[in-house]
Formats: C-alpha cells, structure tokens, sequence
C-alpha cells in the first residue's frame, strides 16, 4: 500500500515537535504515514485544506493560529470541538475533513496520568486564548468544583466565562492577571495552570504570578514546554508543589489524534522518549 499522509498546519510551524512525535509513533506503531509540517498563511487555510482532500491525507493537526478560524471550511465537526470552538485535528474520510479537539481530552489524560483528579477541586486557569479554551471546557465538564480565569484582557476571559455558561457548565469567576485579589484565589486553588506564552524561550525571565504566592501541596501545571521547566515551574517546585509541563499535554494530545487517524492505541512511551530527548539536547533553542 502507498504511504499515508498527516500534516501539520500552522503558521509558525518550524519549532513544532509534532513531526518527530508522530513519526516515531507511526515507525514504533508499524504504520505506513508520514508527518510533515507546513507553514500555512491564514489567507492560505482553504487553499491548505482543498490541497489535503485531492492529495488524499489522512489527517492534520492544527496549530496556532488557525484552530478556530479553520472550523467554516471544515466538512464536519466533532460536538466536543464545536463547543470549544477549536479544532487542532482533522481526520480525512473519504474526502470529508472532520475537524476535532484532542487538546482538552489530552489535557485531561495527563492529569490522570500524573495523578490528579479533577472531581471537586478548585482550579485557577491563567490566560483565556485557545489552550485556555480546551483546558477550561475539559476541567468543567470533568466536574472541576470551581474555576477562576485570570487574563491580561479579562473581557476575553469573560468571554469564556459565558461560554462555558451558555453551554450548561458553572460559570468561573474572572479576574484581571495581576489584580490583588488573585492571591487569595490562587492560594486557595488545588491546580493552578498557566495557559499564556509567558516564560517561553527566549524570554525565560518571565512569570504569569509570582512563585511565592504557591504552598505546598498545590499542583502546578506550566502548558509551555520550552524550556521543560519554566521559571513558574522551577517556583512551584522549589515551594512544594507538584509540577506538570506542558510537554505531557503536547504528548497526550499527539496520542489521541494518533488514534484518530490510526484507530490504534498510541505508543506514548515511544512518544515520550523522542520528546523528552529532544528537549534535552536543545534546551532553550
Ligand atoms: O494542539 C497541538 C497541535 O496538535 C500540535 C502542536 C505542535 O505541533 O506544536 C501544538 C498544539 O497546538
């Protein structure tokens, strides 16, 4: 049989570990695809995904920033995507792109996996963008007991808000991303997650909050995964707390949407190896 395809599109696409992610997966998984990324323009989406019907991929991620604006040309899409209002998946069948979430069920999978259950606790999400979106939508409906969004702009945050209210979900409590009266909130919260690009290479110095405002026993989870300890993380640990890093989110998301595509089981320790080693031999680059 000939070699399958799966792209990536985004815009930028260089510095994305899918690729090598995706292609010891599908060798590991004796899968006959091939991942290549593309850097695709916004003004190019349509042409992008006309392009993945007549050469007949199988599937697509999709990243910044097109996972919502991708969502009109799209010949299907999953409910759980469509209330997030982003897709970062596409499966092919049988020349109907049908777009999908994996972010918010990976998300969710590499809570599990690190030992958190979200039933009941209080979360403190940082930022209110599209990862903010998956993770928000993914802890709600895993019955997270209460949720606070916190951005530099709190009207998109409100936003979520209502989305998340508008579709039968506890509405969180929004506050502005450095308002004084977030330390209390992040005090009291079990899982406080930082969602926003602060403190991703180069500009390593930075920090959505600052670390000594963490206790002990609190869990922390950093969706930047360059460099694989954040400044926020190093913080958290250093006061105590569990830490997660995003590279466990880019992994569980990678093996959903490898299923997706392959209908197997992915080989996530596989995955996790060729992601781990790669970060270790070009941190902060
Ligand atoms: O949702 C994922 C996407 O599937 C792939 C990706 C990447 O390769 O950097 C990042 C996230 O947006």
């Amino acid at each position: 049989a000939s070699t399958g395809l799966v792209a990536l599109l985004g815009h930028p696409v260089q510095h994305s570990l899918s690729p090598l992610m995706h292609n010891a997966a599908f060798a590991a998984g004796g899968q006959n695809l091939v991942y290549l990324a593309f850097d695709v323009k916004p003004g190019d989406l349509a042409a992008a995904l006309a392009g993945l019907k007549a050469l007949g991929f199988r599937g697509a991620n999709v990243t910044v920033p097109h996972k919502e604006a991708i969502i009109p040309y799209l010949d299907a899409v999953d409910p759980v995507a469509a209330r997030i209002g982003a897709v970062n998946t596409i499966v092919n069948e049988d020349r109907c792109l049908k777009g999908y979430n994996t972010d918010g069920s990976g998300f969710l999978r590499s809570l599990e996996e690190a030992g958190f259950d979200p039933a009941g606790k209080r979360a403190v999400i940082l930022g209110a963008g599209g990862a903010a979106r998956a993770v928000a939508f993914a802890l709600a409906t895993a019955g997270c007991g209460s949720l606070v969004l916190a951005n530099r702009t709190p009207e998109r945050a409100t936003e979520l808000a209502g989305a998340l209210a508008g579709a039968g979900l506890p509405a969180p409590v929004v506050y502005r991303l450095g308002d004084a009266g977030m330390r209390s909130e992040v005090e009291a919260a079990d899982l406080v997650l930082n969602t926003t690009s602060l403190g991703m290479w180069p500009r390593v110095e930075e920090t959505p909050l600052p670390p000594d405002w963490f206790r002990p026993g609190q869990w922390v989870y950093d969706l930047v995964y360059n460099p694989l300890e954040t400044k926020f993380l190093a913080g958290a640990r250093r006061r105590g707390c569990r830490v997660i890093s995003g590279l466990d989110m880019l992994l569980y998301q990678g093996a959903a949407a490898f299923t997706l595509w392959t209908g197997r089981e992915a080989p996530v320790a596989v995955m996790d190896r060729v992601l781990r080693e790669a970060m270790g031999a070009s941190s902060g680059g």
